[in-house]
């Protein structure tokens, strides 16, 4: 079926049909980094320049550009050529690929599930409606096929990396890249529930990615009901972002995407895991980079999983408490980490929380940082 429902048309300058098949698209035309900083100083008087100035920071780019995505059709593994690994994880492994008939670059994704064939096929189908995901904090989703009894989910590629990758690279992340992140995570959670009626159920720095643009998007959310929920759970990492409630297998919501994202926050902020919470005087330590206090703390061992379990329903939340940070972020924090999920703060208060409107409203330069800790060349203005 078209995708073009309304019949709508296109001047023949920026109709699709004008590019030969199989050449990639010369992608959209966006400042670089140097000028951005430019376009937000520069006097903002009328509807018009605002307008412009948005559209030049290109606020409202999808995640994939349209007319390469058309021309791809469905994505075969042998139209996959393998640049390099990614990572592994629990589950699965990611896998740097070019899609040669369009010579886009993607991420695949491959998850093995021992299941029937027809379970396998029904996973595909429910994948689909990937298409239908657009937004900007949302990864761009290519297609989904199943071969060699593996799943592959082919995505957007992000140069940057996932969050948990950058963190080991950078130690911690600084608060105003944090408010960024949250930002765009919100956004995210927002557009899931409001246009697609889903939650998360996976929020982790690894399942938040970066690129050298300064984007910052979600992915690896279930996007089937009970099915993908039963299969999810069979997959354990060695640390756990989920809720109390969800811990006791009680109902749970987005609620319980928020405390997860009260978890990553601090986890990010302060470089640790914050299950059990670090002794104070380690956490001085390791904000002051600076100060030779001997002697060193060793970093504290990891707990096993269950009782990192146990310590989130039987312990107080963690918290972010120390001088480096500002009020409002701890603040921010605590509300997200009630162990009641009807005390935690919902999507809409967080977004008008003071620590957030800050960061809707000022320039950090999140490419800048992307490129410096992962030693990316600048991106180029495409
Ligand atoms: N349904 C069922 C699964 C099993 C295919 C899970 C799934 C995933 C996914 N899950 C991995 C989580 N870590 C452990 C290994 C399995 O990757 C989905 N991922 C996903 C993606 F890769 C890109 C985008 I954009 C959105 C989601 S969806 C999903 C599911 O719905
Ligand atoms: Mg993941």
């Amino acid at each position: 079926m078209s995708k073009n429902r309304l019949n709508l048309t296109l001047p023949p300058a920026s109709a699709d049909t004008s590019n030969p098949p199989n050449v990639p698209t010369p992608p959209l035309k966006t400042p670089s980094r140097a000028n951005r900083a430019d376009l937000l100083n520069q006097p903002k008087n009328s509807i018009d320049t605002i307008t412009q100035t948005l559209q030049q920071l290109d606020v409202e780019k999808p995640a994939l550009n349209r007319s390469q995505k058309e021309q791809m059709g469905e994505i075969l593994d042998e139209d996959l050529e393998t640049l390099a690994e990614l990572g592994s994880g629990s589950g699965g492994v990611v896998i740097k690929v070019r899609h040669i008939p369009t010579q886009s670059t993607m991420a695949r994704k491959k998850i093995h599930l021992e299941l029937k064939p027809l379970v396998k096929k029904q996973i595909i189908r429910e994948l689909k409606v990937l298409h239908d995901f657009n937004f900007p904090h949302i990864v761009g989703f290519y297609g989904a096929f199943q071969n060699d009894g593996e799943i592959s989910i082919c995505m957007e590629y992000m140069d940057g990396g996932s969050l948990d990758l950058i963190l080991k690279w950078a130690g911690r992340i600084p608060e105003p890249i944090l408010g960024k992140i949250t930002l765009a995570v919100l956004k995210g959670l927002s557009y899931l529930r409001d246009k697609h009626a889903i939650m998360h159920r996976d929020v982790k720095p690894s399942n938040i990615l970066v690129n050298s643009n300064g984007d910052i998007k979600i992915c690896d959310f279930g996007v089937s009901g009970q099915l993908t929920d039963s299969i999810a759970n069979s997959f354990v990492g060695s640390r756990s972002y989920m809720s109390p409630e969800r811990i006791n297998g009680g109902h749970y919501s987005v609620q319980s995407d928020i405390w997860s994202l009260g978890l990553s926050l601090i986890e990010m902020a302060i470089g640790v895991y914050p299950i059990p919470p670090p002794d104070s005087k380690f956490i001085d330590q390791i904000l002051n980079e600076n100060s030779n206090q001997s002697p060193k703390m060793p970093e504290p061992k990891m707990m096993a999983i269950f009782d990192q379990l146990e310590c989130i329903i039987n312990q107080p939340p963690p918290r972010l408490e120390h001088k480096t940070f500002s009020a409002e972020f701890t603040d921010f924090v605590d509300k997200c980490l009630k162990k009641d999920p009807n005390e935690r703060a919902d999507l809409k208060t967080l977004l008008e929380h003071p620590w957030i409107e800050k960061y809707e409203n000022e320039y950090v330069d999140v490419a800048g940082w992307v490129c410096g800790t992962m030693n990316l060349p600048p991106s180029t203005p495409n």
